[in-house]
């Protein structure tokens, strides 16, 4: 993940945003009678206009969603930027997702080059997540990078008909150059319940050094080191896993406490000035995933190195993201749920990116 983030290029994550609503005060953005919302102290503006659509394909069994248009100015932060309202995706089918494949367009059709992505991220209303039922469900998620959420042959996440997904978009513009009615197109490939081959079930797994709360840490100056604990509650394998950090990062490592083994070990990738490129993917697949068992205590550990000199507010992430595979697959059903009630013009935000003084500010 590399949503900077993630199992990217090869199957999973991707960057962002963790964390779901209510318990996440100091990242709520409201909306306020003016039609703005405060985020991390600062009133945005609402883009208006912008809606989500979805394109069936049934003979491709692809899903295009559609969130636009988008309005970009050059130079333009997020902060100043006018946000999309978070919309939300009606699952058409039941059935599984299999890939997420997000770019972005213009109004012709033209490329138009990720960077303008702060981030998108998808939650499952209907659904908590497994690790820290706190949060929702957070099926997909990604950055400027544009990370592909491969396809992990055999598995998918299953969806019900008419599930909710919350759709949070985030935009700015670093170039020099404005886009006018800027699309962000995500293909999702899918399986419905008539397809020949049914798939086993995994889930998303955000093993995050903030644990349950939020993502965001003040990176200090200088090297340094965040560790987080997670239990694990369920038997069951990983799949493989993918790493979300911010620029500075160094690597993150994922050990099973319990089982006295190191997972995973990625290592960070960045230029010259810190400025994070990449990070890499592990997969398990081959060996038939990384056993997990229900007690085990799962610990990560990211460490950067902040060359800037000074405290980054809300400056890191440090979050490994999987996919899991519960040997009881029946015991996840009671993570379902209905979805709340819309929150009207209310939205949450979920990423530390959305602070001042990101280093994903541009
Ligand atoms: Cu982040």
């Amino acid at each position: 993940m590399n949503i900077r983030f993630f199992l990217c290029a090869s199957a999973f994550a991707a960057c962002v945003p963790l964390a779901s609503a209510q318990q996440q005060q100091s990242h709520v953005r409201r909306a306020t009678e003016n039609g703005g919302f405060m985020q991390g102290g600062m009133h945005h503006q609402v883009a208006t206009g912008v809606t989500l659509d979805q394109k069936l394909d049934t003979a491709a069994h692809a899903i295009t969603l559609r969130v636009g248009p988008l309005n970009l100015p050059a130079n333009t932060s997020h902060m100043k930027m006018p946000q999309p309202a978070d919309l939300t995706w009606t699952i058409p089918l039941t059935g599984w997702l299999l890939s997420y494949h997000p770019h972005l367009v213009d109004a012709s059709g033209n490329t138009v080059p990720g960077v303008v992505l702060h981030h998108v991220a998808f939650w499952n209303e209907n659904r908590s997540d497994f690790l820290c039922p706190n949060k929702e469900e957070h099926i997909f998620g990604a950055g400027g990078e544009l990370t592909d959420w491969a396809s992990m042959p055999g598995f998918g996440y299953r969806v019900q008909k008419d599930d909710r997904i919350r759709v949070e978009t985030m935009i700015h513009n670093p170039t020099p150059i404005s886009y006018d009615k800027a699309f962000l197109e995500i293909e999702i490939r899918y399986l419905d319940d008539a397809s020949p081959a049914p798939v086993k079930n995994f889930y998303p797994a955000w093993m995050d050094v903030g644990m349950c709360g939020n993502s965001g840490y003040d990176l200090p100056a200088g090297p340094s080191e965040k560790t987080g604990t997670i239990g694990v509650k369920f038997d069951g394998v990983l799949l493989g896993v993918g790493g979300h950090m911010h620029d500075y990062a160094k690597q993150i490592v994922l050990e099973n406490t319990t089982g006295k083994k190191t997972i995973a070990t990625l290592q960070a990738k960045t230029d010259d000035k810190g400025q994070l490129q990449n990070m890499p993917v592990a997969i398990f697949l081959a060996t038939g995933g990384e056993k997990l068992s229900a007690g085990d205590q799962l610990k990560v550990t990211a460490t950067y190195d902040n060359i800037t000199g000074k405290l980054l507010r809300q400056g890191a992430m440090g979050i490994v993201v999987g996919y899991f595979v519960p040997t009881s697959d029946a015991q996840f059903a009671s993570f379902r749920h209905p979805a709340k009630t819309p929150r009207h013009n209310m939205h949450d935000m979920h990423d530390m990116k959305d602070m001042p003084n990101m280093s994903h500010d541009q």
